[in-house]
């Protein structure tokens, strides 16, 4: 078993539903076991043109090798409409392997970690939320790298708040005013 962490992104159709919907999706998986979600973040396109995107990064434990989890990575993708008519086009969905266990792997079609993960917020992020500790293979702490990416847009999407309330008391401080958006969709 080996613990990755996939990139998950979405600028086109409802974005922020696909990035749940594809959770679901890998969690399904007979060969995965999603062990963590960071929140959902709306970024500015780096690099790259069209909407805002949403991006998220999920830990798993994984039976597949690197090769085949990207193949399963592809097809997931397909299932959610991708099309690539050019570089860093919109996309309906993307997921890309940020990290593979401790692997450095350098292929024509593979390369891990992925290349540019630590130029970029929308990676840096959400994969901190996750392990604040996090050590890059050969590159050291990921934390190191978020303030090189200060000047991109990063913003976390409010979470649900929906909580499941026992008795009138509880239900009543569920309530209490909050000036977080929620969205349980
Ligand atoms: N490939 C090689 N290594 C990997 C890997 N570790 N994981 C190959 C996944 N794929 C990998 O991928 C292009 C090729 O990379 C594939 O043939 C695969 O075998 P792709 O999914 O068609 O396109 P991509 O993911 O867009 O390519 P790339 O080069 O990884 O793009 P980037 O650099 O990740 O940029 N801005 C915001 N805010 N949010 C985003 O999510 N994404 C991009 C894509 C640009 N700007 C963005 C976002
Ligand atoms: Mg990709």
């Amino acid at each position: 078993m080996t613990i990755a962490y996939l990139g998950l992104g979405a600028n086109l159709g409802d974005a922020r539903q696909t990035l749940k919907d594809a959770v679901v999706c890998l969690a399904q998986q007979h060969t995965i076991t999603v062990l963590a979600k960071s929140s959902v973040y709306r970024t500015a396109p780096i690099d790259a043109s069209g909407d805002d995107y949403f991006n998220c990064v999920v830990k798993l434990e994984t039976s597949l090798p690197a090769r085949s989890l990207l193949r399963l990575c592809h097809h997931i993708e397909e299932q959610f409409g991708r099309e690539r008519p050019y570089r860093n086009a919109p996309r309906t969905l993307d997921l890309d392997i940020l990290l593979y266990g401790a692997s450095s792997i350098d292929e024509a079609d593979l390369v891990v970690p992925h290349p540019r993960m630590t130029e970029r917020a929308f990676v840096l992020v959400p994969l901190v939320e996750l392990e604040p500790d996090l050590i890059l293979p050969q590159r050291g702490r990921a934390d190191a790298f978020i303030a090189g990416v200060a000047d991109q847009r990063i913003e976390k999407v409010a979470t649900c708040q929906c909580m499941v309330a026992t008795n009138p008391r509880d239900a009543a401080a569920t309530t209490a005013p909050s000036n977080d958006k929620t969205d349980c969709r």
